[in-house]
C-alpha cells in the first residue's frame, strides 16, 4: 500500500507541499489540473509544471484525481467521440510523466453532494453533513448553497460555469435512464481500455456520493451488486475502482470491507474515511477513528491488508479542527491525523503478520 494525500495545486489550496512533506509516510500527491473543464486536453507543459513542484519535495504524481468526463460522454451526446479522443490524448500525455491511476466519476450533473459543509460536531469541530430531507426537489437551491459556502475555492464538480447552466444540464440528462448511463459508461471504457493497456494506466471509477439517486438522476456505483456489475461490464484489469469507504458507507446497508475482499484486485485507489449515520437517513462525516463512525475502518484496513493490497490509499475528507480555514473537507490537520490512523492500523497489521 502506498499512502498519498490530495492537493489542489499552487495557489488553489490552503495546504502547502512543505506541510504535507512533514506528515509521516506520504509518498505521493493526488493531483489534478483544476482549471481544466471536462473535455479539455491536459497539455504536457501544464503537467510538467506540476511535476516540477512535486519533484522538489520528492513526491510522485502517480495518481490523478480527477480527469473529469464531459457530459456528452455521459449522455451519448453528439460530440462524445471527439471528447473520448481528447480523453485518450490526455491519457497519453499523462503517461509521459509516469501516471499510473486516473480517478474519475460518472455521476450525472452533480459530483458529491452535501447540505452543510461546516456542520458543528459536539467536540467543537465541523464536518460535511448530509440532511436527507433537504435533497428533495430544488437542485438549484442546493447548488447556490454549496457555491456560497465553499470559502472562495472552486470545488471539483461544482464549477460555477457548469452550475450556471443547471437547467440545461438537467435537460441533457432527461432521457438518460440508469440502463443508458451504464451503456454510455461501457462505450467510454471500451474505447479507453486498449490505450490504458498500452500506457499502463488504470481507470479507477469513484463510487457515487451519496450512493443513491438524487433529484431523479440515476447513480451507478452505489453498492456491492453494482460494483460486481461494473467489474463484469468491462472485464479488464485496467478497468478499476476508486473504492471510497465514505461514499459507499453513507448507506448503512453497504459493507465496504466485504467489497474490498471481493474486488481487491480491481481496486487501484482506496479512499478511506468514516461516516456516522443517523436513524432518519442523515449522515455526518467523522474522524477516521473506527469508533467515531459506522463504516468499519479497522475491518476495511484488515481487508486491504489481508488481500495484499498494493495500490494507492489516501485519507479522504477530514473535519475542520483547531480553527483551520480551508477548503471544505480538505484541511491539513484532520487529514494528517487520518494518515497517521490509517498507517497505524497498517503498521500494526504488518507487525502481527
Ligand atoms: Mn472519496
Amino acid at each position: 500500500m502506498q499512502m498519498t494525500f490530495r492537493w489542489y495545486g499552487e495557489g488553489n489550496d490552503s495546504v502547502t507541499l512543505s506541510q504535507i512533506k512533514q506528515i509521516p509516510g506520504v509518498e505521493g500527491i493526488v493531483w489534478a489540473l483544476h482549471d481544466k473543464m471536462p473535455g479539455e486536453i491536459w497539455e504536457k507543459d501544464e503537467i510538467a509544471a506540476v511535476k516540477r513542484q512535486l519533484d522538489e519535495y520528492g513526491f510522485n504524481m502517480d495518481v490523478v484525481e480527477s480527469v473529469n468526463v464531459h457530459d456528452d460522454i455521459k449522455t451519448a451526446g453528439p460530440d462524445r467521440d471527439k471528447y473520448i479522443e481528447n480523453y485518450i490524448q490526455t491519457i497519453r500525455n499523462l503517461k509521459e510523466f509516469g501516471v499510473k491511476v486516473i480517478c474519475y466519476n460518472f455521476m450525472p450533473v452533480f459530483d458529491w453532494t452535501r447540505t452543510d459543509l461546516f456542520h458543528p460536531l459536539p467536540d467543537g469541530s465541523t464536518a460535511l453533513f448530509y440532511e436527507k430531507e433537504k435533497i428533495v426537489d430544488d437542485p438549484e437551491e442546493m447548488a447556490r448553497y454549496i457555491l456560497k459556502n465553499c470559502e472562495g475555492y472552486t470545488m471539483p464538480g461544482w464549477e460555477p460555469e457548469r452550475m450556471s447552466k443547471l437547467r440545461e444540464l438537467f435537460d441533457m440528462y432527461k432521457d438518460v435512464t440508469k440502463e443508458k448511463l451504464w451503456e454510455n459508461l461501457k462505450y467510454f471504457l471500451e474505447a479507453l481500455m486498449p490505450v490504458c493497456r498500452e500506457c499502463d494506466i488504470k481507470m479507477a471509477i469513484h463510487s457515487d456520493d451519496p450512493p443513491w439517486d438524487i433529484f431523479g438522476l440515476p447513480r451507478l456505483i452505489v453498492d456491492e451488486e453494482s460494483v460486481d456489475y461494473f467489474c463484469k461490464l468491462v472485464d479488464d484489469p485496467y478497468n478499476c475502482l476508486t473504492l471510497c469507504s465514505g461514499s459507499l458507507g453513507s448507506n448503512p446497508k453497504n459493507n465496504v470491507a466485504d467489497i474490498v475482499r471481493k474486488h481487491c484486485d480491481r481496486i487501484a485507489f482506496a479512499h478511506v474515511r468514516n461516516v456516522k449515520h443517523f436513524d432518519n437517513g442523515d449522515f455526518s462525516e467523522a474522524s477516521h477513528r473506527d469508533c467515531d463512525g459506522d463504516v468499519g475502518v479497522i475491518e476495511i484496513m484488515k481487508a486491504y491488508h489481508k488481500c495484499g493490497f498494493d495500490g494507492y490509499m489516501r485519507p479522504d475528507h477530514g473535519r475542520h479542527i483547531w480553527g483551520e480555514k480551508c477548503r471544505p473537507g480538505y484541511g491539513l490537520y484532520d487529514r494528517a491525523l487520518g494518515v497517521m490512523y490509517l498507517l497505524g492500523c497498517w503498521d500494526m497489521l504488518e507487525n502481527i503478520k
